[in-house]
């Protein structure tokens, strides 16, 4: 049986400024993507924000389903530096939960800079429907 994930993501992120106003910006992401029973993991969702001129926030979601239930291995990660397309990675958080069949579940994912010493963050709310297609 095909089942249906639709992801939802509402991002905010605050990037730290030394000098001035410290810089705010948030998005909504979404996605559908559609899984067989017993598929190996894949990725089912990228989601992104990038701002302040310094920023970007970044989240990757794999899933596989088993017996109808969604189980989902991600990340959330923080890159902060002179530009939006650096590759300096100051946080990261792991998220592993599950989905059941015929469900919606939430789960957060706050990412501090962990590596500096800032207040950036940026912060994932996703809520992921997991339902079948008839
Ligand atoms: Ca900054
Ligand atoms: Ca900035
Ligand atoms: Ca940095």
């Amino acid at each position: 049986m095909t089942r249906r994930i639709t992801t939802v993501a509402a991002v905010h992120g605050m990037d730290y400024e030394n000098i001035g106003t410290n810089e705010r910006s948030s998005a909504i992401r979404n996605g559908v993507e559609f899984f067989q029973e017993g598929e190996g993991y894949r990725r089912f969702f990228d989601g992104e924000l990038r701002w302040g001129g310094e920023c970007r926030g970044e989240i990757h979601l794999d899933g596989r389903v088993q017996n109808s239930e969604l189980f989902v291995q991600g990340t959330a990660l923080l890159y902060e530096a002179d530009s939006e397309d650096n590759w300096d990675l100051d946080g990261s958080q792991p998220l592993q939960f599950s989905v059941p069949k015929g469900a919606t579940v939430q789960r957060s994912a706050h990412v501090t800079n962990t590596d500096e010493d800032a207040e950036d963050y940026v912060h994932w709310d996703v809520t992921i429907s997991n339902n079948i297609v008839e």
